[in-house]
């Protein structure tokens, strides 16, 4: 497999190889993994930045001078092997306080505390170095329809990116703020379920250009949606400003599985999307490619560093097939056959406007529609030659 370099731009959580493994029905699995193991490891293993919560690095309540050792040991760890973080993000969900949420808690004590830790972790992604700014509502949610305003909830939502956003300019962080989608759990229900929900949330704010989408593909999927067409659509509104990539199979619980240990072939479109622009040469996203999985609890520590290292190889990997798809010449010829480049022809022609349509017979009246109807568009034989791809069969 391919051995990744700065210059893919891996990041991971620390989070993510630091999960011990605990979950509601058992116990850790796995030690303790401190911050500064886990900067060399990642940087061995190629990647180039590491991003974390604020309590992943220094434990909820800690004293200002504990919080200020545990930042310079992380910074140490950073300036010694080069690993940047390029995000950073905030734990809301965590300990109790937060049972009913940060920014939405309908405690207006829980909301102004939610706020202030927010905004010390803001200070101290500028400090380091960042340049966007994560936020999961994990817990901004509800179980029970009727004791949650929603529509006061997204009031106080707005409410807080409002502060944060104006907070960034104030201070000249030029920070981007970035918000996740999650369908459920560990509410029973999440506000901002999907790509499209945030969208339109972020469409209500005050710095609506300083506020795009980390959108993670398991999340996309428990709620049943296709994650490419969803980073598709984010790019199309300039919305991804960076993204969260593992594996899921399927509407269950939030699986975390390494990326393409899921639905591989919607991994190789998103891959294919992300690299290539997609089937026509779109825009392409240069942001970190982060992955926010969980090595499962079966494994050990040498477990947790192959799993990390199957992140990145799957996706180069990824990359690779889908520069050969598009490099050969019967995927041209199928895709001309499938008439997928036509679809950046403009509908109406240049300077066309609704009388020269109407007026244009061969566009209704004189169509033959049976005949049109017959056509086939040989979508299969294109998905067959990507799976041929994909299983390094070309
Ligand atoms: C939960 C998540 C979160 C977010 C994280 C970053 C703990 O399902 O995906 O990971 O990614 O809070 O904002
Ligand atoms: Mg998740
Ligand atoms: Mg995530």
């Amino acid at each position: 497999a391919p051995r990744p370099t700065p210059a893919d731009k891996f990041s991971f959580g620390l989070w993510t190889v630091g999960w011990q493994a605990r979950d509601p029905f058992g116990d850790a699995t796995r030690p303790e993994l401190d911050a500064v193991e886990a900067v060399h490891r990642l940087a061995e293993l190629g990647a180039y930045g590491i991003t974390f919560h604020d309590d992943d690095l220094i434990p909820f309540g800690a004293d200002a001078a504990t919080r200020d050792q545990h930042i310079a040991r992380f910074r140490k760890a950073l300036d010694e092997t080069g690993l940047v973080v390029p995000m950073v993000t905030t734990n809301l969900f965590t300990h109790p306080i937060f049972k009913d949420g940060g920014f939405t808690s309908n405690d207006r004590d829980v909301r102004r505390y939610a706020l202030r830790k927010v905004l010390r972790q803001v200070d101290l992604a500028a400090e380091l170095g960042a340049s966007t700014f994560v936020m999961w509502g994990g817990r901004e949610g509800s179980e029970y329809d009727l004791a949650k305003d929603v529509r006061a909830a997204l009031d106080r939502y707005r409410e807080a990116v409002d502060l944060l956003t104006q907070y960034s300019i104030d201070k000249g962080y030029n920070l981007r703020f970035a918000l996740e989608p999650k369908p459920n759990e560990p509410r029973g229900d999440i506000l901002l379920p999907t790509i499209g929900h945030a969208l339109g949330f972020i469409s209500q704010l005050a710095h609506p250009e300083l506020v795009g989408l980390n959108p993670e593909v398991g999340h996309e999927q428990m709620a049943g949606l296709n994650y490419a067409h969803g980073i598709a659509q984010a790019l199309w509104q300039g919305k991804l400003f960076h993204l969260d990539l593992n594996g899921q199979r399927g509407i269950k619980y939030d699986q975390d599985l390494v990326f393409g240990h899921g639905d591989l072939m919607n991994a190789f479109a998103l891959v294919d999307l992300l690299e290539n622009g997609g089937p026509n040469g779109g825009p392409t996203y240069d942001g970190p490619r982060h992955f926010d999985y969980k090595p499962s609890r079966t494994e050990d520590m040498d477990g947790v560093w192959a799993s990390a290292a199957a992140n990145m190889s799957t996706y180069l990997l990824l990359k690779e097939r889908a520069a050969a798809f598009r490099a050969d010449p019967e995927v041209v010829e199928a895709l001309a056959a499938s008439k997928v480049g036509d679809l950046n022809t403009p509908t109406l022609g240049a300077g066309e406007g609704y009388d020269e349509f109407l007026a244009d017979r061969s566009a209704f009246e004189d169509v033959d529609v049976d005949a049109v109807a017959a056509r086939g568009f040989a979508f299969v034989r294109l998905n067959q030659l990507a799976v041929e791809h994909l299983l390094g069969a070309r």
